[in-house]
């Protein structure tokens, strides 16, 4: 089988890796010594040099069941067989229905209508609109600015690049969405380097929003989104009392809050949500990724009750939310989702991700002292270590230890000079070991 998969792979196709154009990837320097996985099992990929390679970032934070999780590689394969696809407008199937009522059970509150997208991104752009349909139905229409974080990931759509904080994202796109501004991001390595967990000092940041409330009057603005911790921009975790300060400056002045999830969801920080873990409550919560552990694309987006409820007036027979996509709630990303569910409940691994965290924290902070490293920050089973950037030129310390812990078996990501860990939440104690002692022999090696 393995042999008929290579042969078709490299000879009855040309495969010279030109024309593939690869997403947020130095095409030309990995052409040149590409890395490409070839298999996944639990912990672990297989590199087409036949080498095992520990996965330390759940793919791209999403495989948090570990890779081939054997409920969702069968629900998978049963579905094709059996409904391959079902139209999503005017049209449902069963699974669909089920996993919104077993997600909206998952998340707490009134957060329980669920509408699927195919991914972060989309997710976004969805609740975005959501917000700005949401005023106008109500007869709020003149709400339409929309308040992001400088340092924000939202994905690569245009809303999410609009309210995104990330400037190498956004500067070659043009003027984006009218009407969006952001406030402060909470990192603060001055009062905050090498806090474990939430960090002390910055609940303050989130008075920013107040500048901007009386900058645009409060009347102009639908809705204000962040993540509960921004990951793609190295891990940067909300202050002691950050998240609740955002909410109750929303609370005061009619404005919609969005928790961006598609991270933080689905066991990361060793509860379902963050939402969750933090006692704060959105009225919109993004989610991607783990939702199918990252074996089907899907993402959905979770709306209060309230918010359902005030589009589901006029004549029956109206449409009440012209958006949606071919591929929302697909019956392959259903099944995957159902037997994802499946698999974080009986196998206990969000409670499982927070009972690992402490030895996480204690691993992840014995790196504190080794060559050019300025902050270690955790959380669940998230962690980053920032780097001193090599003056003149960044990005190049923190990429050279991901290519010396790939040659040697790890795999971790990078944004900037901060390397980003965040393991399958299955992830044992002897791997974290070998893990973080990999990291420190490529920390000691780099220049
Ligand atoms: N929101 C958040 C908070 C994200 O982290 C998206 C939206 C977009 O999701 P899609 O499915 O459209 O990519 C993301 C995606 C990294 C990394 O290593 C992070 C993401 C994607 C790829 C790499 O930091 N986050």
């Amino acid at each position: 089988m393995d042999d008929a998969v290579n042969a078709l792979s490299t000879q009855a196709f040309p495969n010279d890796l030109e024309s593939y154009w690869m997403p947020f990837t130095a095409n030309r320097q990995f052409k040149k010594n590409p890395r490409l996985l070839v298999g996944a099992e639990g912990m672990y990929y297989h590199t087409h040099d036949g080498r095992k390679v520990m996965d330390g970032t759940a793919g791209l934070w999403c495989v948090n069941c570990g890779h081939a999780a054997p409920r969702i590689v069968k629900a998978i394969q049963t579905q094709a067989a059996t409904l391959d696809y079902a139209p999503s407008f005017q049209m449902g199937h069963p699974a669909a229905f089920a996993v919104a009522s077993r997600l909206a059970s998952m998340m707490p509150g009134d957060l329980d209508h669920v509408f699927f997208t195919n991914g972060g991104s989309e997710s976004v752009d969805t609740a975005l609109k959501i917000a700005l349909a949401y005023h106008k139905v109500r007869g709020e229409g003149g709400r339409t600015r929309l308040i992001g974080r400088e340092r924000g990931y939202h994905g690569v759509g245009f809303g999410g690049i609009s309210v995104g904080g990330m400037g190498p994202n956004r500067k070659m796109f043009g003027a984006m969405l009218g009407g969006v501004d952001h406030i402060r991001d909470t990192h603060d390595l001055e009062r905050n380097a090498f806090s474990r967990g939430q960090p002390e000092h910055g609940a303050e940041r989130a008075d920013d929003l107040e500048r901007l409330v009386k900058l645009h009057d409060p009347s102009t603005i639908a809705a204000v989104i962040v993540e509960p911790f921004a990951g793609s921009a190295g891990v940067l975790l909300p202050p002691k009392g950050y998240l609740e300060r955002l909410r109750a400056i929303c609370d005061q002045h009619g404005i919609l809050l969005i928790f961006d999830e598609v991270i933080t969801g689905f066991g990361r920080l060793g509860k379902s949500f963050a939402t969750e873990l933090f006692g704060v409550q959105p009225d919109l919560v993004t989610t991607a990724k783990g939702l199918t552990n990252g074996a089907v694309p899907m993402g959905a987006v979770f709306a209060r009750k309230h918010i359902y409820d005030a589009f589901m007036h006029g004549p029956e027979e109206t449409i009440e939310l012209f958006h949606g996509y071919t591929y929302s709630a697909h019956p392959l990303a259903c099944a995957a989702a159902n037997a994802a569910i499946d698999t974080y409940l009986d196998e206990g691994l969000f409670e499982r991700c927070a009972e690992m965290a402490p030895y996480w924290e204690e691993a992840l902070h014995s790196l504190k002292g080794e060559p050019h490293v300025i902050d270690i920050r955790n959380m669940g089973l998230v962690g980053a270590i920032e780097l001193e950037p090599i003056p003149g030129r960044p990005t190049k310390r923190a990429f050279s230890t991901f290519l010396d812990c790939y040659e040697n078996g790890v795999m971790v990501r990078t944004t900037g000079d901060i390397i980003a860990l965040t393991p399958p939440l299955i992830i044992e104690k002897t791997e974290i070991d070998e893990l973080v002692e990999t990291l420190r022999t490529a920390l000691r090696r780099a220049d």
